[in-house]
């Protein structure tokens, strides 16, 4: 078992097996596939998918002198295990070992990180004019899916690929699936190529004869088959209106097709688009049956595919049901997400209200406009867009949300730290983002009946407002049946003990932890006050003005960078009251934070009680002494 993997040390080892041992070895990279990621959890039906197209990528092309470009890159396993990484595979997404993506630190075998969709062609393409200054002659091959082409920059980039360059392979992996089911006019397009029934026979035809005879008789056949679709459905129109040279569509687990056609590509002097059908989960029973579970999960079962549940709602499903609430009383309310109903929990809420539902695709920037011009109309669109993803909307928020003070809802999903997924995922950096732009308010609830809180204010606030909550599950708080509103700019006074030494203030998720270092000051004899403060943006600067009239230290903790964050705010708020108290803040560093389990990556970085008493100390000592020299 496995014997043809584990042989494989570098691509040079790829190159060197008949196509029958090439079959093998993608048995036995199924298999470890299934059985080690049902261990780390990841991607495991995406890479299910690509399984012969990469050994097929890897037999015709020479990497790291030619550049694999994969978009998102959670499908880039396949390329692991057959670059070197075979040995260390089982620790994908564990702490300090393989990443779930292509960092460009982790391998000279990838040539661009990801992590986010539609990059890869863009990426590709500079990477192919820059060898076309330097004279060079590699080849440069994207390989993207067919929701990467939902995107807005995917498509920038195809209007710019045939002006400049005339070498570049782009392959479109379309397995008609992004992680729910792809959407829109391409998804449209794309299944009306495949789904003709001429095309299919010669297409069949085709790969029959290359299995038979290989070469040029093949090639023969696949040009007709081509010609002959692209007669009565125009296949590839699109890509041809572009500039670009459509071929396909070919079956995408066809080795010797692939190697073939991948063959002669590589010999085009023009930019070219093959269209690789595959089948997302291909050879585990479970993941062909439910492609949205097991797009990307946690540990499973290799057998059923069973996996355990939670137990407890996490913080995306009680968002669901809130919105599902608000929805019912208020018809104004609408939903949308880009291309994440499963991650965002929106499929709970979409059967109730399915005509004010919009999954727009992976397109971000889209959806925010277009959020914009529904509250232009009186909707009340609540965007449900991870933190991380939603960066790159930075500038409608700006220019088309906040700028016309429209009230549209930003609900970041993944606010925080992520975990697994690494730093293309974290959540670190929306607080930041965010304050600097007039208009908006941003909140972070404590538990999950404050998040419901929160987005009742959303719906009834008159501007645009975004509120962060953590991957996962939180407290367990039940929300309540009816939502109250909070003022804006409040902060709750969790525990105020009157005469304050300390002024904690617990951003969101970190305020069990304002509470545990309340309690470790106690115990040092010293008196802290606990707030919760609800919103990043307006900050209570009542709160902040009393507190920090009245007690000799205050500290913030945070789950995001300490640069620009809710720490940031609150000395801002301390300077402008001309108040000056010290303040030990607990946040991210200035760094990418790698992947990890979210609690060792915490007490790796200091994100706790612990670390802020001890940054404590020194002003903790201060007021001792101060105190022992008024009573000596
Ligand atoms: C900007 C952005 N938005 C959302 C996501 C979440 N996401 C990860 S993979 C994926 C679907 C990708 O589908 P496709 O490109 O067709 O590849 P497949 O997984 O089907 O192989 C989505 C929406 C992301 N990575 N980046």
């Amino acid at each position: 078992m496995n014997g043809f993997l584990t042989k494989i040390k570098s691509p040079d080892d790829v190159k060197r097996l008949s196509m029958v041992e090439l079959e093998r070895l993608a048995e036995d990279i199924r298999e470890r596939l299934i059985t080690s990621v049902a261990k780390t959890g990841g991607h495991i039906g995406p890479n299910l998918g690509v399984v012969e197209l990469t050994i097929a990528l890897h037999y015709v092309f020479n990497t790291p002198a030619d550049s694999f470009v994969f978009d998102v890159s959670h499908q880039a396993y396949v390329h692991k295990l057959l670059t070197g990484r075979e040995d260390r595979f089982h620790t994908i997404r564990q702490p300090e070992c393989l990443n779930g993506f292509t960092p460009r630190t982790e391998s000279e075998h990838d040539s661009f990180g990801a992590g986010h969709a539609g990059t890869a062609l863009s990426a590709a393409l500079g990477m192919a004019v820059a060898r076309d200054l330097a004279g060079g002659s590699e080849h440069i091959v994207a390989l993207a899916g067919d929701a990467a082409f939902t995107n807005g920059i995917s498509f920038e980039a195809l209007n710019n690929i045939a002006a400049q360059t005339r070498r570049m392979i782009i392959i479109l992996n379309d397995n008609d699936w992004s992680i729910d089911k792809n959407v829109g006019a391409i998804a449209e397009y794309f299944h009306k190529l495949t789904a003709n029934e001429t095309f299919s026979s010669l297409h069949d035809k085709a790969a029959g004869l290359i299995e038979k005879f290989g070469g040029k008789a093949a090639r023969h056949v696949a040009r007709k088959a081509e010609e002959a679709a692209k007669g009565l459905i125009g296949p590839g129109m699109l890509f041809e209106e572009f500039g670009l040279s459509y071929y396909g569509p070919i079956d995408g687990h066809n080795m010797p097709l692939l190697i073939e056609t991948l063959n002669f590509l590589k010999q085009q002097n023009k930019p070219v688009v093959l269209h690789a059908i595959t089948q997302k989960g291909k050879g585990f029973a479970p993941a062909m049956e439910k492609q949205k579970k097991f797009h990307g999960l946690g540990p499973y079962d290799p057998e059923s595919g069973e996996t355990k549940s939670a137990g407890q709602k996490t913080y995306s499903e009680i968002f669901a049901e809130s919105l599902t609430k608000l929805a019912d009383r208020n018809e104004k309310v609408v939903a949308i997400t880009a291309a994440m109903p499963n991650g965002t929990a929106l499929d709970l809420y979409r059967p109730h209200h399915p005509t004010r539902y919009f999954d727009v695709g992976i397109a971000e920037e889209h959806a925010v406009i277009f959020a914009a011009g529904m509250a232009t109309k009186g909707y009340k669109p609540f965007c449900a867009i991870y933190s991380t993803f939603l960066q790159r909307a930075f500038d409608q928020i700006v220019h088309d949300v906040a700028l016309q003070n429209l009230p549209v809802v930003f609900c970041m999903d993944r606010g925080g730290l992520s975990g697994d997924d690494g730093p293309t995922h974290h959540g670190l950096f929306d607080i930041s983002y965010l304050r600097s732009v007039p208009n908006i308010i941003h909140m972070v609830p404590k538990d999950e009946d404050e998040l419901q809180d929160m987005m009742y204010t959303a719906m009834l606030h008159e501007g645009p407002s975004a509120i962060r909550y953590p991957r996962g599950i939180g407290p367990g708080a039940t929300p309540k049946a009816q939502p109250v509103a909070i003022e804006i700019g409040k902060a709750e006074v969790i525990a105020d003990p009157g005469r304050t030494d300390v002024a904690i203030f617990g951003l969101g998720a970190m305020l069990p932890e304002a509470v545990r270092l309340q309690q470790m000051l106690e115990q040092e004899g010293f008196h802290a006050a606990v707030i919760n403060p609800r919103f990043a943006k307006p900050i209570d600067r009542a709160a902040v003005a009393d507190f920090g009239s009245r007690c000799g230290l205050v500290v913030t903790l945070e789950d995001h960078v300490l640069a620009g964050g809710f720490g940031s705010a609150v000395m801002e708020a301390l300077s402008d009251l001309d108040l000056n108290v010290p303040v030990v803040r607990i946040g991210w560093p200035d760094a990418f934070i790698e992947h990890g389990k979210p609690e060792a990556l915490r007490a790796r970085y200091g994100i706790n009680a612990e670390t802020a008493l001890e940054k404590a100390r020194p002003y903790l000592k201060k007021m001792m002494d101060q105190v022992l020299a008024r009573h000596s």
